[in-house]
Formats: structure tokens, C-alpha cells, sequence
């Protein structure tokens, strides 16, 4: 087997106006959409973050590809490795590394591809269902009114209450726990992650709070200020939280200060950001950072680096769960087919899904009932993609003039003088 044509295609994806530690969410979540075609006319799918400096490496990348074998996974990632630039994951929420969501892009297509050619789903690849369902959390956001520019992309505020905690309300908890009530109603999920890092702690805090009186003590709940809280103030606000939090998610920045977070409280830390590489590995063991790693195929670097990390969370009695960006649905169906094949998945996984409202690029989007997914039974990703919703959007990334996700810039629009601090509280 042959790669013969290689398509890169950014897009950009109508996204309501999120807060987070970085500022706020712009009107389009950017990504880059690859199609990896073989000799015999198949087509393999990946899906990464977008942005001009990542579609600049992917596309280097891809010229170097043609003519390989897909099913030669270890002289790809050589060949990619020779051809990585060195970059830093930076102090955003979101990792920035270029080189890494390359390798997980074509290594997600490849695995596409090979699953169409046997006709066997990926996850039979990946060594074979460990469940068929993979369970997801709600992810719940402070956020502004309304959503989407100038396309017309507009939550139904009756139906969905998703624009309950727009920042206004922010400091009144109901806004959120309506926002969970709403989530958890229309998709199932059986846990619930708040996005902090957008207010004082205390005012998290009690959100935090107000969704376990809401939902009682058997509905597990994660809070993940992304690490712009001091030692101190992390301290003080997971003393409130012990017994209640199911894990606390990047409270403050680094290994050494997250080791001293986990000592001073009964509540397991967890991380998508003071451990995510393997280089990260041996100061995790010498700190003991985080009880749990948040793996996301996009940052480790595909399937077969997650499986990796998989390893490590057994070997080390590390909690495994899953970290999400906004996406569309050929990440899901990868973190889908990956989570089914991990039997150490001990958590929900995190999924912006439901912010993007319906807007996909899938013939079928995947649904969740009661909280999960249920692993697809076709072959490869287990999806087809529709290549008018992908004009379509790939329309929005010209029109929309964004190249770059930039949260702090978008803040800026509201408020003047807004700037991001790796360090706020
Ligand atoms: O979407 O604003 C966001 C999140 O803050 C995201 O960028 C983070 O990477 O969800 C993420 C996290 O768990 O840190
Ligand atoms: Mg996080």
C-alpha cells in the first residue's frame, strides 16, 4: 500500500465566546482537517488543532510522504522526527506544540486507512475493545452571551440552556448548576467538569459547591483552574473542596508546585499540563505531580503514544482520563476508538463537543446516550466525512480571518486592556 495525495484543510468552527484562564474564546475554533489517500483510492481522516504555524508544519510533512507505506508507522514517525522543529507546549491552556499534533494527524489517518483496507475498525488495531461504550463528562464554561459570528450560529436558550453562566451571572453559582441541569439532561453525562480560572477562586469555589447541592454527592465533579492559581490560594480553595471534587485539575503551573498542592490536600490532583510528554515522565515520578494524566492523542502524539502513556499510568498507579479542545467529529471518533481500546481508562473524558452545537463535518455525527459513545462498528474511525459541510467550513476559515487561536486578543475586544498572567490568583 501507497500514499499517493495528501489534502490539508483548515477550517474553522463556529464556537460561543468561552472563558479561561488565557481570555476568551473567539466566534471560530480553528482546525486542520487531513486526508490521506492510497493507490487504491482510500481515504484516511485526522483532525488536529489549527493554525497557520501548524498547517505550515503539517504541510511539510505531507510532501515527504508521499510514495510511504501508511501501515510503516515506525519509519513515518522517524521521518517526522528528523523533520521536527524543537517548540515549547507554552503557559496557555492548550498545548502549542506544532510537532506533536503532526505526528497524531497522520498517524490517526494512517490508522484510518489501514482499518478501511482489512475492513476492521481502529480500535481492533489498537489491540481490541476494552469497553464499547466510552463514557464523557459534562464540560461546563463561564461564558459570554451568545455564540458563533457572523454565520448565523446561535444556541437555542430555551432548549439547551447553554448560555446560562455567561459572565454577568458569573458570580451567581445558579447560572452554572442551570448550565449542568441543561447538559446533563440532553446528553446523559454522568460527571461534571467546570472550567475555572476565569474568576477568583472563591467565586469557583462556590459554583463548584452549588453543583453538589444541585446534583447530590454521588455525581462526581472536577474543577480545572489551568494552573494560573498561586500555591496558597489553591491550598485554601481545595480545603473547601476535599470530599467533594472527584480530582482537581491543574490548580497551580509546574510539577514541584503541583506536588505541593497534592500534599497539603485529600483530593487527587490531576494533569493536561505540568506532564504532558514523555520527557515530563521522570519528574513526575521525582515530584509525584498528579495522581491522574489527562492523555490527549492530539498532544502525545497519536494512538500508539497514548498506549504508551496508558503503560506508565498502570505501571505507576497513575489515574488515566482524556483532555479535549474544541473539536469535531473525527476527534471524537479517534478519542472514541482509542478510549475504547485502553483498558485503564479509570475516568470520564472531557469532550467540548456539545459547545460546537451540532456543526460537523460527519454524514452521521457520532450521539451520546446516557453520558458515552458507543464505539462504531464500521471500519477504520468508523465515520464518513461530508465533503460539502467540509467546503463549508473550510469557507469559514477564509472568511473568518482568524489564523491563530488567540483567547487573550479576543478578551481584549471586551475588555481593553485585558492580559493573560501565567500567575493571576
Ligand atoms: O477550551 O478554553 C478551553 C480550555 O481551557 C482548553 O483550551 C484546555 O486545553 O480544556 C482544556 C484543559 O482541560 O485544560
Ligand atoms: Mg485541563
Amino acid at each position: 500500500m501507497r500514499i499517493t495525495d495528501i489534502h490539508i484543510t483548515p477550517v474553522a468552527v463556529p464556537d460561543p465566546p468561552l472563558l479561561n484562564a488565557a481570555g476568551l474564546h473567539a466566534p471560530y475554533a480553528l482546525r486542520l482537517i487531513i486526508e490521506i489517500v492510497s493507490a487504491d483510492g482510500i481515504s484516511g481522516w485526522g483532525e488536529i488543532p489549527g493554525g497557520e504555524s501548524t498547517r505550515a508544519a503539517l504541510g511539510t510533512a505531507a510532501e515527504r510522504l508521499i510514495g510511504m507505506d501508511p501501515w510503516h508507522l515506525n519509519a513515518i514517525s522517524a521521518l517526522l522526527d528528523s523533520l521536527a522543529n524543537p517548540d515549547d507546549r507554552g503557559a496557555t491552556p492548550w498545548d502549542q506544540r506544532a510537532w506533536v499534533h503532526v505526528q497524531s494527524a497522520i498517524e490517526v489517518a494512517c490508522y484510518d486507512l489501514m482499518g478501511k483496507s482489512v475492513g476492521r475498525p481502529v480500535v481492533d488495531l489498537l489491540g481490541g475493545p476494552a469497553r464499547d461504550q466510552v463514557p464523557f463528562a459534562a464540560y461546563l464554561f463561564y461564558k459570554y452571551k451568545g455564540a458563533g459570528g457572523e454565520f448565523g450560529f446561535g444556541h437555542d436558550e430555551s432548549a439547551s440552556g447553554w448560555t446560562a453562566a455567561r459572565q454577568e451571572a458569573a458570580l451567581d453559582p445558579a447560572g452554572i448548576v442551570a448550565q449542568a441541569q441543561a447538559m446533563v439532561a440532553h446528553y446523559g453525562f454522568k460527571s461534571i467538569k467546570l472550567k475555572g480560572g476565569a474568576f477568583e477562586p472563591q467565586v469557583e469555589v462556590d459554583s463548584i459547591l452549588a453543583l453538589r447541592q444541585a446534583f447530590g454527592p454521588d455525581m462526581p465533579l472536577r474543577l480545572d483552574p489551568n494552573a494560573i492559581w498561586r500555591v496558597d490560594s489553591a491550598i485554601a480553595a481545595g480545603k473547601q473542596l476535599e470530599g467533594v471534587l472527584e480530582y482537581y485539575e491543574d490548580p497551580v503551573r509546574g510539577q514541584a508546585n503541583m506536588a505541593t498542592v497534592a500534599r497539603a490536600l485529600d483530593i487527587p490532583l490531576a494533569t493536561n499540563m505540568c506532564t504532558t510528554s514523555f520527557a515530563d515522565l521522570p519528574g513526575s515520578i521525582t515530584h509525584q505531580s498528579e495522581a491522574i494524566i489527562l492523555s490527549d492523542h492530539h498532544f502525545w502524539g497519536g494512538f500508539r503514544a497514548s498506549l504508551d502513556l496508558a503503560r506508565f499510568c498502570a505501571v505507576f498507579d497513575r489515574g488515566l482520563s482524556m483532555h479535549s479542545n474544541s473539536h469535531l467529529g473525527i476527534s471524537l471518533a479517534a478519542m472514541v476508538q482509542l478510549a475504547a481500546a485502553v483498558p485503564n481508562l479509570t475516568y470520564d473524558c472531557d469532550t467540548h463537543y456539545p459547545w460546537q452545537d451540532g456543526h460537523d463535518l460527519l454524514v452521521e455525527p457520532l450521539r451520546f446516550e446516557d453520558g458515552a459513545v458507543a464505539l462504531p462498528g464500521a471500519p477504520g474511525l468508523g465515520i464518513e466525512v461530508d465533503r460539502d459541510k467540509l467546503a463549508q467550513l473550510g469557507a469559514n476559515y477564509a472568511a473568518c480571518g482568524l489564523t491563530e487561536r488567540d483567547d487573550e486578543t479576543e478578551m481584549q475586544k471586551l475588555q481593553p486592556g485585558w492580559s493573560f498572567q501565567a500567575t493571576r490568583w
